[in-house]
């Protein structure tokens, strides 16, 4: 296809909706001057059309030129045009979705380095490939926005993880180019195997390095060496996970070469047999496994990990050369049996201060391009200047380290998250105390118990939703031996635009059913530090869960002059009369709010609030109190409602005997969407307004 750009203009100007304002009031000049007899009417038509034409025409021209940078991306609304381009065209199509990714990121965030190291692949499998007829499972979905692009959303693509814009990962709902849910790591090969043998012809699953360390993906692995199948795995290595990825795993990865002409000449050997009927699948498999061991020798390396799995291997090769993809994707394509291409690229490529520093340009918030500063960093000075109160999880690392600093018990474990929950501060200082562990969320569970169990004290910290990966690990390693691991829950609660798959929301539920399992969470910064370090003289498993962003920092003398956090035990933060409100967590502080501001109205009302703290056990003596004295009890959680503070209020007091009315407050038994926090507390109605409207309604019954 070649571009014509005067066609490109008329088209342009056709959708451009400034275009159409033009029009309108070009259209009422015109009706103004046939029609409008009275003069002063006339005038201000006449004024209006002439005032606002050329500023809608110079509006109109930018819009143009901006789409205009766009000569290829723009004609493309779907993987059918990108067909129609030459292969020699394809770097230049890569080029404008290089710009556009940069240019959209740079004003609605999102994951920026992984796209950026994924464009050239996704031009290849689409131009290779027949979407949505053969399956692409993206794994997490974060390296995604070509593929978005290309897939007819490039006109939504502002919208991207905003509240009803598009999702933020791959979605089947959204798009039938999204073969598999994505958001969680590792599940792709599973996931692409079971589509594969059940029926879909071609099916290619994209994993990355990082999400290749979560055992899941080794389960999938191991299952496509058993059973029959065309599987492609797209292995995209770029050492990088968040942080830089550690472990044998990568290392392996690095130190693998493979002779490209060994490649080339073992696949047309294989060619040939399979013309003649030489091969059958016995065969193959066979013919693999001795052609394996010759590879060994020649490429003077012991086995290949999936050549081993009698997967066929492909690569290293550039992931960046668009056309070199194609060209190997074309040949392996209708290649029987599950192979492996694996691709080198670089997190961040070609936009330097992403290549630079990739964990910070793996998600970095709004910028500028040109000179590539973020907009949190010049936040982060005036925060400083301002002192607004901490991020959660720095309350968290810096707490750890001082606490490890002075017990050398005290280890800390992350699954690839050393940044996103600050332990990376006790990793600078104390480097050998910090166990990266890779994404494998089950394993740092295990690996945890197993530390407790030989006397360390571990400080395992999970984001709330990947916590749900590892829920047996919990069960059985650690609570069923009643070990001391403190897991540290980030991310509980709503977590704004990385959406459904991400929203913490159902820890409380699930910890709470489980033997020996203590459960705490904290309202303030000066809470979770206490939690953290109550939590080092317990005994058993010990969670406490707290939210994303910044904490609540509380004026301790006013507020709360003695109230540490105790074991077990809650804290009243006013009395009343009307009816008791518990709340767990950080919602008590816009339920305060709330409270406050019905208070102060006339007639007010006057509504007891307790911070329950703990979960479990809970403060029996608060219960027996709000028990005995009120009709009405109100419970809050940003959580889901069946099986969290709610459901456990309401089976302690139908255990005790008590007969309130119990009203619980929370996410009902729904996904959420994305969206920006306090979008979505609105939605949910667990902002303090949402909350003012709840307790309202309890007042009028
Ligand atoms: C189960 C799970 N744990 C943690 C994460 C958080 N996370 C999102 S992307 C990412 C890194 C993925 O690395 P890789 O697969 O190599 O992709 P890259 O970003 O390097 O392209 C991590 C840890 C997740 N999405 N899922």
């Amino acid at each position: 296809m070649s571009v014509n750009l005067a066609d490109d203009h008329q088209c342009l100007l056709r959708k451009s909706p400034l275009f159409f304002i033009h029009l309108f009031f070009f259209f009422i000049w015109f009706f103004a001057t046939k029609t409008v007899q009275n003069y002063t009417f006339f005038c201000i038509y006449q004024n209006i059309f002439v005032i606002l034409s050329p500023i809608l025409i110079c509006a109109n021209m930018r819009a143009l030129e901006e789409k205009m940078e766009y000569q290829y991306i723009n004609r493309i609304d779907s993987p059918a045009d990108l067909k129609k381009l030459k292969v020699e065209e394809l770097p230049a199509v890569c080029a404008e979705l290089r710009d556009f990714i940069i240019e959209a990121l740079s004003k609605n965030p999102g994951h920026l380095a992984s796209s950026l190291g994924t464009i050239e692949l996704t031009v290849a499998l689409h131009y290779v490939f027949d979407t949505p007829e053969d399956k692409l499972v993206w794994d997490v979905g974060h390296q995604a926005y070509a593929h978005k692009i290309l897939t007819g959303r490039r006109d939504r693509f502002h919208t991207n993880r905003q509240f009803k814009g598009l999702s933020p990962f791959t979605n089947p709902a959204e798009s039938e180019y999204d073969a598999f849910i994505a958001g969680h790591a590792s599940n792709s090969i599973s996931a692409a195997l079971g589509m594969n043998i059940g029926g879909d012809k071609n099916v290619v699953a994209i994993i990355g390095d990082g999400a290749m360390t979560g055992g899941l993906a080794f389960e999938g692995l191991n299952n496509t060496s058993m059973d029959k199948n065309n599987l492609l795995i797209v292995l995209n290595d770029n050492h990088m996970a968040i942080d830089p990825l550690k472990g044998g795993f990568t290392q392996y990865l690095v130190d693998l070469t493979t002779s490209e002409m060994y490649n080339k000449w073992r696949w047309r050997l294989y060619q040939v047999a399979e013309k003649l009927h030489l091969v059958d699948e016995r065969k193959r498999r066979a013919m693999l496994r001795r052609n394996n061991s010759l590879k060994a020798v020649l490429s003077k390396q012991p086995s290949n990990i999936f050549t081993g799995l009698n997967i066929r291997y492909f690569g290293p090769t550039d992931g960046h050369d668009v056309e070199g993809l194609v060209r190997i994707l074309r040949e392996i394509k209708n290649h029987r049996g599950p192979k492996v291409l694996h691709i080198i690229t670089k997190k961040g490529k070609g936009y330097a201060p992403a290549e630079n520093d990739q964990t910070v340009w793996h998600a970095p918030g709004e910028f500028n391009v040109t000179t590539g500063e973020r907009q949190s960093d010049k936040l982060q000075m005036t925060n400083d200047k301002l002192q607004t109160p901490p991020l959660w999880q720095e309350v968290f690392g810096e707490t750890l380290l001082e606490l490890a600093k002075k017990n050398e018990k005290i280890v800390g474990i992350t699954p690839a998250m050393p940044s996103g929950c600050s332990m990376n501060i006790m990793q600078k200082e104390l480097p050998n105390r910090v166990f990266d562990v890779g994404i494998a969320e089950g394993h740092a569970v295990t690996f945890s118990a197993g530390l407790a169990k030989a006397g360390m004290v571990p400080y395992c910290n999970i984001y709330s939703t990947f916590l749900q990966r590892a829920y047996d690990n919990i069960v059985h390693d650690v609570a069923l031996q009643n070990l001391h691991v403190v897991l540290c829950i980030d991310r509980a609660g709503i977590v704004g635009n990385d959406g459904a798959t991400h929203h913490g929301l159902l820890d409380l539920a699930y910890l709470r059913p489980i033997p020996n399992m203590q459960i705490c969470a904290p309202r303030t910064a000066e809470d979770l530090r206490e939690m953290l370090q109550l939590a080092e003289t317990m005994e058993g498993p010990v969670a406490i869960r707290y939210p994303r962003g910044r904490a609540a920092v509380e004026d301790r003398c006013a507020d709360r002059p003695a109230a540490p956090v105790r074991f077990g035990k809650g804290i009243k933060l006013r009395d009343g009369e009307d009816f008791a409100v518990l709340t767990i967590g950080a919602i008590g502080n816009p339920m305060s709010e709330a409270i406050s501001s019905l208070e102060g109205r006339s007639g007010g009302a006057s509504i007891a609030h307790y911070d329950m703290r703990w979960l479990k056990p809970m403060d029996e003596e608060i219960l027996h109190e709000v028990g005995r004295r009120f009709k009405t009890i109100v419970t809050a959680e940003d959580g889901i409602i069946a099986g969290g503070l709610g459901s456990a209020v309401l089976e302690w007091m139908s255990d005790h005997g008590y007969t309130p009315r119990v009203i619980r407050l929370g996410v009902n038994d729904q996904f959420v969407e994305h969206g920006s926090t306090k979008e979505l507390y609105h939605l949910l109605k667990l902002d303090k307004e949402g909350l003012c409207e709840s307790l309202l309604q309890v007042l009028a019954k």
